[in-house]
């Protein structure tokens, strides 16, 4: 039986991949960090809890992830942990360089230690491609990071095919472009969008309060990713490879298809907020996947109608389930509103008013 270690397996994605290898017979280890309040309702959600081994590490611990991987003997890592929300790394840039950069070194480092042959996959990011105007982007083009996010994820990018090259091992990246599901954060724009359709559906909320409506997106469906992640690590030969739909749609098209759904119109309900801006935005991005599709026979399932389908619908249901007094594991009635709680938001406006703000908001190649 083969083992696998996923690091994050508490976020979006390490459930699915879970659930996934499960399902192809693996036994599945997986890393959680110790929070105040248990946070693991999207494995109770796909129904993977209770077969899985959770072991505590944080990205930021070597002895915990030594640990994690002795106690796992994985034949396959799978690193997830992520500090993933790139707004928060304007605000958080040091925690976001620690775990996101320095973490996936550690696992590297440990792995090129202990000399056994564990294949390591990268949860790499279109962000990398940043400012970077040409698309569609593929696995050579050009890489300007316009986030703290997105510079630590790029220095991983790098140590990743640094060690396979430097020590022969089985180190690949997966740069995989947007993807969600209802098991997505909240403070991402889509499932934002979708939590809040539900509820303005449901009589709940009366607004909707957005940032830049005009960056585009290739947004995928996530389990359909997972299965890249598996296909990366099972190549004959270790590889970078870009996972996207291929599509790409603005903020303003998610929202406008989400108040569809529910028969409803965006502009009655869609409020631009100054403070949910970016200090620095990345303006489109659209994958080129025409390597994934020849070598990994990959290609995605769910179209972009049908993806902002499925979210509505879900958050819909589950208000509806709430409302009804059903209790089942979830995140949105203990989420906090975040225009009152990003508390550098209110440096910005105070910035502003005294004429201080210096930022552009906008990076130009011209110049690079
Ligand atoms: P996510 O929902 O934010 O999950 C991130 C996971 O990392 C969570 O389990 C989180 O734990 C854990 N984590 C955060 N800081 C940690 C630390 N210091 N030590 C240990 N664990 C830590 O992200 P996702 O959407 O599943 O994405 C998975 C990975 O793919 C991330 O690396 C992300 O950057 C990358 N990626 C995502 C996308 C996308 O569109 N989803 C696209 C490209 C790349 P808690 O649950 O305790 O917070
Ligand atoms: O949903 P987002 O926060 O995702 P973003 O920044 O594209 O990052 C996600 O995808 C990356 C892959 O490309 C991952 F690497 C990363 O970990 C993460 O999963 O924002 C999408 C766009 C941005 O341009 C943002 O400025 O939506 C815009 N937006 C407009 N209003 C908003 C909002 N984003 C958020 N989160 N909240 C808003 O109110």
């Amino acid at each position: 039986m083969k083992r696998a270690l996923i690091t994050g397996i508490t976020g979006q994605d390490g459930p699915y991949l879970a659930k996934f290898l499960l399902e192809k017979g693996y036994k599945v280890f997986g890393t959680y960090r110790r929070v105040s309040t248990p946070n693991f309702w999207r494995l109770q959600d796909l129904g993977v809890l209770n077969k899985i081994t959770l072991i505590p590490a944080d990205m930021s611990d070597m002895s915990s992830l030594l640990e994690a991987v002795t106690i796992a003997e994985p034949d396959e890592v799978y690193n997830l942990a992520a500090q993933s929300f790139v707004g928060n790394s304007f605000d958080q840039p040091l925690l976001t360089s620690d775990v996101d950069a320095s973490g996936s070194t550690r696992f590297l480092e440990i792995i090129r230690h202990l000399k056994k042959n564990i294949k390591f996959y990268q949860a790499s990011t279109s962000e990398l491609y940043g400012a970077c105007e040409k698309v569609p982007q593929d696995e050579h083009t050009l890489m300007i990071p316009n986030s703290p996010y997105a510079a630590a994820k790029l220095y991983s990018f790098h140590m990743t095919r640094i060690y396979r090259h430097s020590y022969g091992m089985f180190a690949c990246n997966g740069i995989l472009f947007n993807h969600e599901s209802p098991l997505r954060g909240l403070e991402f724009v889509t499932r934002k969008i979708t939590n809040s359709v539900a509820r303005i559906k449901l009589g709940l909320q009366h607004e909707l309060r957005l940032g830049n409506l005009d960056t585009k997106r290739d947004w995928g469906y996530a389990p359909d990713y997972v299965k890249a992640m598996w296909l990366i690590l099972q190549q004959d030969k270790p590889d970078d490879f870009v996972i996207s739909t291929g599509e790409m749609h603005s903020v303003r098209e998610f929202v406008q298809e989400a108040f569809n759904v529910v028969g409803l119109n965006w502009k009655d309900f869609v409020v631009s907020d100054e403070r949910l801006k970016r200090p620095l935005d990345v303006y489109q991005l659209c994958g080129n996947n025409g390597k994934s599709r020849k070598v990994l026979k990959w290609k995605p399932a769910v179209t972009f109608k049908e993806l902002v389908k499925i979210m509505v619908e879900s958050d819909l249901g589950r208000w509806q389930r709430y409302m009804e007094g059903e209790v089942f594991p979830w995140d949105a009635p203990n989420h906090s509103h975040e225009v009152d709680i990003v508390s550098r938001n209110v440096v910005r406006d105070k910035e502003k008013e005294a004429g201080k703000s210096k930022g552009k908001g906008k990076f130009s190649l011209k110049g690079w």
